[in-house]
């Protein structure tokens, strides 16, 4: 389904269930379209931060989503407040539309936290780093919405490639059978990593719905639009328990898939550019400048706030404290089980010695250190990424340097690896980190 063409036209609905679907957009007027083109360009511009980040060795890694904005900002705003998502890793889109601190899922890409937000309090579950799991922990989690009498929806996001997981269709068996409440969000970007999705399905993905015995539809995925119609249809199906629904969001990721991946060594140039010309934000801003509803001066405010937002955003990432080494077992279980204490024991002892260590053993020259021979250690603060005070300044952002491949020196990747022989400094007592706020 389309509602918007890629030149930013209004077209509607051609079949009778995308016009049931196209109903659900009726109440949306030109102020509502307005607020989710500002949306889609500040989660466009955090993308850009984050990715300028990394390159800048700030984060240890980041995965965009340029290009899936409409898909994004169009399914997370057809959301009821009560609703839960369960994304994978590239949702940053719908964490912002959720309500999560932008920096709480920087903190996670950065390696100073397990988890980064509280799932309860924004109806968005941790990040799903296992390919496909969280469409089971979304069919499990709408079984109990449904036993618990029901009202609200879950939504699972994945992606193309996650389709040919087992839990996938795991997930789908379950959810079919018994009518859970869900919505399966697939995000066709139409690659997993380098392998595009022609491997991994000879028919269009929603087709496999019917196998499982319910409805499957394809809607563009960017035009914010028609993503914003079919998710509330499938939402209110769910919730008038009419059981799952799988969309395919058709979309394309214009950026490579992590910012340790190089896209160029498995699609050309000419495909990216043919997808450029369907931008999601261009579409929606040529359809509101059409309108009369946002002209030259009114996109420099929104540019203006987006710049804002992306100082902010790193401003506080570079404000991040790092976790001390002990908060790592703080929430593996909701009561600390026998291993994880012995664990927690044995790593406070082996802390406690590197503070204290013999006064016989002699602090070699650093001159003379193996610089090629690291060793993990336990304590982070080692190699700790760099503070606040000596990072790059937060002025206007850098365009990210095309060095795929690998994370830059400094990375919190690296954090544990020192050189052999150097001294280890024990961390300094610090408080919890953002995660040990959450009730849970
Ligand atoms: C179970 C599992 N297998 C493999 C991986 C490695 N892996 C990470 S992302 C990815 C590709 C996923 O592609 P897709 O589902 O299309 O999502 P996209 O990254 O395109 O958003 C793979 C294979 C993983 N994280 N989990
Ligand atoms: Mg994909």
């Amino acid at each position: 389904m389309q509602l918007l063409t890629p030149s930013g036209r209004r077209v509607t609905a051609a079949t009778e269930r995308e016009s049931a679907m196209e109903a659900h957009v009726a109440d949306v007027d030109m102020a509502d379209l307005l607020a989710m083109y500002t949306d889609m360009v500040i989660v466009r511009r955090l993308d850009e931060e984050a990715t300028a980040l990394q390159r800048q060795g700030e984060l240890g890694l980041w995965a965009p989503l340029r290009g899936q904005e409409a898909a994004q900002v169009g399914s997370a705003r057809a959301l009821a407040p009560d609703d839960m998502a369960f994304p994978s890793y590239r949702e940053h889109g719908v964490a912002y539309c959720r309500g999560v601190d932008p920096v709480a899922v920087l903190s996670l890409f950065r390696g100073v936290t397990h988890g980064g937000w509280d799932p309860t309090e924004h109806g968005f579950a941790l990040y799903a780093i296992v390919v496909g799991s969280q469409t089971l922990h979304a069919t499990g989690y709408a079984m109990g919405v449904s036993r618990d009498g029901g009202g609200c929806a879950t939504i699972a996001y994945f992606g193309d490639g996650a389709s040919s997981q087992g839990d996938v269709s795991e997930a789908f068996g379950w959810a079919a059978v018994f009518g859970a409440p869900v919505v399966f969000f697939c995000q066709n970007n139409q690659y997993a990593i380098s392998e595009p999705t022609i491997r991994q399905s000879r028919v269009p993905l929603c087709q496999r719905a019917a196998g499982y015995g319910f409805p499957g539809v394809r809607v563009d995925g960017n035009d914010v639009l028609a993503t914003l119609a079919a998710t509330r249809w499938a939402l209110a199906r769910a919730r008038a328990g009419e059981g799952p629904t799988l969309l395919e969001a058709v979309t394309y990721r214009m950026g490579a898939h992590t910012t340790a991946d190089d896209p160029t060594r498995y699609r050309d140039s000419d495909e990216v550019a043919s997808w450029a010309e369907r931008d999601p934000l261009a579409r929606l801003r040529a359809y509101l400048a059409a309108q009369g509803t946002l002209d030259g001066a009114a996109e420099a405010g929104i540019a203006a706030r987006a710049d804002e937002f992306a100082a902010d955003l790193r401003r506080r990432c570079l404000a991040l404290p790092d976790p001390a080494p002990l908060s790592m077992f703080d929430h593996v279980h909701v009561d600390e089980s026998g291993h994880v204490a012995a664990e927690r024991a044995d790593l406070a002892e082996l802390l406690a010695a590197e503070d204290d260590p013999p006064p016989t053993a002699p602090e070699p020259s650093p001159a003379v250190l193996p610089a090629s021979s690291p060793r993990a250690v336990s304590s982070p603060s080692a190699a700790a990424p760099p503070s606040a005070a000596s990072s790059p300044p937060p002025a206007a952002p850098s365009s990210p340097a095309p060095s795929p491949g690998s994370s830059a020196p400094g990375s919190p990747l690296a954090v544990g690896l020192v050189p052999a022989g150097r001294p280890v400094a024990a961390p300094p007592p610090q408080s919890p980190g953002p995660e040990a706020s959450c009730p849970r």
